[in-house]
């Protein structure tokens, strides 16, 4: 079959013997996922007509107002995993700790655990701007059939089993790797079926993009500060062009068609960066490296950092191999700098 026609059901089910330790179990786990996404996108589309959108009132771990939307889409993920006993354990950026997953009869056969940032840039709800849900997928280290412990999550991402995210944007997009290069899934929203409108997605090796959000500019490091210089200098394709919507799933998104790099750097205000290395550096780095990208901290490839907290922030760069590598000289040029 054409691969324009194929749908991700389909395509799960031919793929399932290149999935990494195919047993099935991992192809029931991202089905799961296509459905949960399914059900956040209806709701999402609905956030500008019924009264969903707004602060529920709820302060999250990192102490920021939760939206609605955000503990629907947790509500939703989780029960939908835990629903059908495809998981061990789940771990959420809008959960203080994780939760352990007890099968129906107390006991549980199931071998993986799932973060996710189940909407993440929800800030961006009440301007209509895209949003999305980001999930990671690991085998768990500790024995199946006991509950999992924090040592099952706590994980470097070099061992993401799968990961991937859905872009709820003008169409809405699931994106994915099992570890087998990336490819897109586009919603027809008409029949509620994923296509395979983007398959075996690779980033250019250069772009003309940079994602920053520069107004802390005077925050940033000297290095992020001679980087951002270099981004806007007159010199071959450069001045690049600026682009930052604040929702790192449409940032990233738009980079690995377009070519370009997100940063989310250290600054004085936010000294590990904002974003969560669990929920949202990992499985984007994994999706980036996929594609023939690179993410790094700005000295250390993401993939290889040994989480030691669940929420633990990093500093983050993705993208384009070579803007990253570009980005990682000046910082490594500026490091005795403050
Ligand atoms: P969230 O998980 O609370 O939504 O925060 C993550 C978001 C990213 O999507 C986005 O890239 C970043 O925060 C934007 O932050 P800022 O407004 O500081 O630029
Ligand atoms: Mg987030």
């Amino acid at each position: 079959m054409a691969d324009k026609h194929k749908t991700l059901g389909e395509y799960i089910i031919e793929n399932q013997s290149s999935f990494q330790y195919s047993s099935g179990e991992l192809s029931r786990l991202i089905n799961s996922i296509r459905l949960a996404a399914k059900v956040v996108n209806h709701e999402i589309r609905k956030a500008g007509l019924v009264d969903i959108t707004g602060a529920a009132g709820e302060v999250n771990v990192q102490g920021e107002a939760q939206q609605k939307l955000d503990v629907y889409a947790n509500d939703k993920f989780k029960e939908t995993l835990i629903n059908r006993e495809i998981v061990c354990g789940i771990a959420s950026e809008e959960e203080d700790d994780f939760v352990v997953v007890e099968g129906a009869n107390g006991t549980n056969e199931n071998k993986y655990v799932l973060m996710m940032d189940p909407l993440d840039g929800s800030s961006n709800i009440d301007v209509n701007v895209s949003v999305g849900t980001i999930f990671s997928i690991y085998r768990r280290v500790t024995p199946v059939g006991t509950p999992v412990t924090i040592e099952d999550f706590l994980q470097p991402g070099n061992r993401q089993v799968a990961a991937g995210y859905v872009a709820y944007g003008t169409s809405t997009m699931m994106v994915f790797t099992t570890g087998n290069g990336v490819n897109g899934f586009t919603l027809n929203p008409a029949i509620g079926t994923f296509y395979l409108s983007h398959p075996n997605m690779k980033i250019n090796e250069t772009g003309k993009i940079y994602s920053v959000s520069e107004g802390y500019f005077a925050h940033f490091e000297k290095g992020m500060q001679e980087f951002l210089k270099y981004c806007k200098e007159e010199e071959g394709t450069r001045p690049w062009t600026a682009r930052y919507i604040g929702s790192l799933v449409a940032d990233f998104h738009r980079n690995l068609l377009k070519g370009g790099i997100y940063v989310y750097p250290r600054s004085r205000t936010a000294p590990n960066g904002k974003l969560r290395l669990l929920y949202e550096c990992n499985p984007m780095a994994f999706i980036a490296e996929q594609a023939g990208g690179k993410a790094s901290d700005g000295f250390t490839r993401i993939l290889d950092i040994q989480p030691t907290e669940l929420h633990q922030r990093v500093p983050f760069y993705v993208g384009s191999k070579q803007m990253v590598e570009k980005a990682e000289e000046y910082m490594e040029q500026y490091k005795e700098h403050t």
